[in-house]
């Protein structure tokens, strides 16, 4: 079986150089460990490391005397906190940044969005009366800063959650009270010999993944979209074959915009430009890797070069002058793997180093200055570049679906609304709406499971939504463009997308964008006709190749806001049956959402499919409504 789903992918594995490939590890690795395959390997003390024996023969408990469903439960939660410390310390680093454009103008940063920061500046209790611009933004800043280091809570995004959503979190003791205590307390209630019940393990792990949903992860990016734009609809292009044959390629991968909008303005300079003319080239292509990527094609139109998977194989095309990454999702074999080509490989965040590459150090106070440095090795490079071998493959796409564009897409720019989505899901023409998300995973053969279950759920007239390399994946095969609606969709899916002019399936960003889905499910619900929670809603989320402890974060803070959630690949918790169900069936009954697990995309589908023809069946809108004309007998009867 090939590799990937994706032609430019399978080409250029044909011919590596030398360097080891994703691919060529994960074989490697095989067998991989089954202990912590199943979650029930332990080395949280040194009394172990421990692992319980899925087939009852061997240890049951470990050295301490943990069962499977703490072990699996303590590992569960540590991934929560892991993913939650990610996004969160990103969207700490946008709220600085905020801080910076207000306090240093001359480091390159600009408030693109007065409107997103009134908004959020009421979230915050922010007074607006008779104060200027940059004092809003300053006050915001601090107050999303304060967020983090919060005692008591709640967090101030809570409140944009349905009431009946926030009573249940309230019921249970799991609204957040900051970002950072809520990760901390996961890491204590964790380490040896303290929380030993799964279930209240998980309470804390729910509170935490809440403090990233609707916490760290929010305030990246309503902050971004202050500092950034809020992304509207636009064109652009994705896959390998956006670099450039006589260009300056340069490609950005990480998470934060903070860096890749100043890269973004560095490589339009003129200075730069004329630099790069000076070196035979015909200009700068910038162009992007995993979520920093989303970021800058959502708001800027820029090319996509691939989702995680690509990172080595952008590299592998020979053509890629330098790769300037940040934080996250970072193969450490990218060092290794560039000096088999001319690509000069830059860190740039005093977070994240690699032995041996060329580190300069991006702050934000001389945020542009960096920027142009870096783009200058790119530059001086070009001249170094050997054989160049680009795959020819690239697909048009729509992106920019935030929250407040499908809102306007839908209502009219004078009254955004989502009405017509509800009206439209009511009357049956929309069954639902599906979030598909995450990451790729070499276990899996690469974009399969994205491709393969996004089209049955647009088939099936499910509306989907996308972020991360999930969206990558969608559009590199062509479901982004709006003519995807005459070819993939179901009919009533299909009618819809034609009246509006939109895709069957919305990219809405990078992975702290799935806080753009949290609002517009619960705009959903308060624009009414759907029930009154999140968890009534005809609605389910999947990470149909996963792999990142920020997937985890991701999917429990959508189970704990009441969505059924339904991972692919696997899930390490199949070694405790107690803490499966736990997690499978137990949390629904406290939380309205559950998780769930699944190999294939048919049968993530199915699942997905069933729960959204359930959920509409419980609010009585599973048949098409007959039109009924009243003869005099039942006027009669109405009356009385
Ligand atoms: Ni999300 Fe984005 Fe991609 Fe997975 Fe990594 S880039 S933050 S974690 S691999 S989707
Ligand atoms: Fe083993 Fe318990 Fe220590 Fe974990 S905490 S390594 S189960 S002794």
């Amino acid at each position: 079986m090939e590799k990937s789903i994706d032609p430019a992918v399978n080409e250029l594995l044909k011919k590596s150089n030398g360097a080891s490939t994703v691919w060529q590890r994960a074989e490697a690795m095989l067998p991989q460990c089954g202990f912590g395959e199943l979650g029930v390997c332990c080395r949280i003390c040194f009394m172990g490391p421990c692992r319980i024996d899925p087939f009852g023969e061997g240890p049951q408990v470990g050295v301490c005397g943990a069962t499977a469903q703490v072990i699996a439960a303590r590992n569960f939660a540590r991934m929560i906190a892991g993913g939650a410390a990610a996004h969160s310390d990103h969207g700490r680093d946008v709220a600085n940044a905020l801080l910076t454009a207000v306090e240093n103008p001359d480091a390159g940063y600009r408030i693109k969005d007065t409107a997103k920061l009134y908004k959020v500046a009421g979230y915050f209790n922010i007074d607006l009366k008779n104060k200027k611009v940059n004092d809003i933004a300053r006050e915001t800043a601090i107050a999303a800063l304060a967020e983090f280091g919060q005692q008591t809570g709640p967090l101030r995004f809570i409140q944009r959650a349905p009431q009946a959503r926030r009573e249940i979190w309230q019921r249970l003791g799991i609204t957040p009270r900051g970002i950072d205590r809520e990760i901390v307390e996961i890491m204590h209630r964790t380490t040896m010999g303290v929380d030993q019940e799964h279930t209240n393990i998980m309470l804390q792990g729910m509170r935490a993944s809440l403090a990233d949903g609707w916490g760290g992860s929010m305030v990246a990016t309503e902050l971004q979209d202050i500092l950034f734009g809020t992304p509207s609809p636009i064109r652009g292009q994705v896959n390998l074959g956006v670099l450039s044959e006589n260009e300056v390629n340069i490609v950005v991968h990480g998470h934060e915009p903070v860096l890749s909008e100043m890269i973004v303005l560095a490589a339009r300079d003129e200075e730069m430009l004329a630099l790069a003319r000076s070196k035979g080239a015909a200009g700068i292509n910038l162009t992007g890797i995993c979520c920093t990527a989303n970021e800058i094609l959502l708001r800027h139109g820029i090319a996509v070069a691939g989702n995680f998977l690509q990172q080595e194989l952008a590299v592998a095309t020979g053509a890629v002058d330098a790769m300037i990454v940040d934080v996250q999702c970072i193969m450490a074999s990218l060092g290794e793997f560039c000096r088999h080509y001319h690509t000069k490989l830059v860190t740039t965040s005093p977070k994240a180093k690699m032995d041996g590459v060329t580190h300069i150090e991006f702050t934000e106070h001389e945020a542009l200055e960096k920027a142009k440095e870096i783009v200058k090795i790119a530059i001086e490079n070009f001249p170094n570049r050997g054989a160049v071998d680009i795959p020819k493959h690239k697909m048009d796409l729509v992106a920019g679906f935030s929250h407040e564009a499908i809102l306007y897409m839908l209502g009219g720019s004078f009254r955004g609304s989502y009405t017509p989505l509800n009206d439209n899901i009511i009357n049956g023409r929309i069954k639902g709406v599906a979030g598909v998300v995450g990451c790729n995973n070499p276990k899996t053969p690469h974009d399969v499971a994205h491709v393969e279950l996004v089209k049955e759920l647009i088939a099936n007239d499910i509306l989907v939504v996308q972020t991360g390399c999930s969206g990558i994946a969608c559009a590199k095969s062509g479901l982004m463009t709006p003519e995807a609606a005459v070819q993939f969709a179901g009919p009533g899916l299909k009618q819809v997308c034609e009246t509006v002019g939109m895709p069957p399936v919305l990219h809405s960003g990078s992975c702290v964008d799935n806080s753009r889905i949290l609002v517009a499910l619960s705009e959903m619900v308060t624009t009414g006709g759907l029930g009154n929670d999140i968890s009534d809603l005809p609605v389910a989320g999947a990470a149909p190749e996963w792999m990142s402890e920020k997937a985890i974060s991701i999917g429990q803070y959508f189970v704990a806001s009441g969505v059924f959630t339904v991972f692919g690949v696997g899930l390490p918790v199949f070694g405790s049956p107690v803490f499966r169900d736990y997690l499978f069936k137990d949390l629904e009954k406290l939380v309205g959402g559950s998780w769930a697990m699944e190999k294939t995309p048919a049968e993530m589908a199915a699942r997905m499919i069933d729960h959204i023809r359930k959920k509409r069946e419980k609010l009585g809108i599973s048949k098409a409504k007959e039109r009924v004309l009243y003869d005099m007998e039942m006027r009669r009867e109405l009356v009385v």
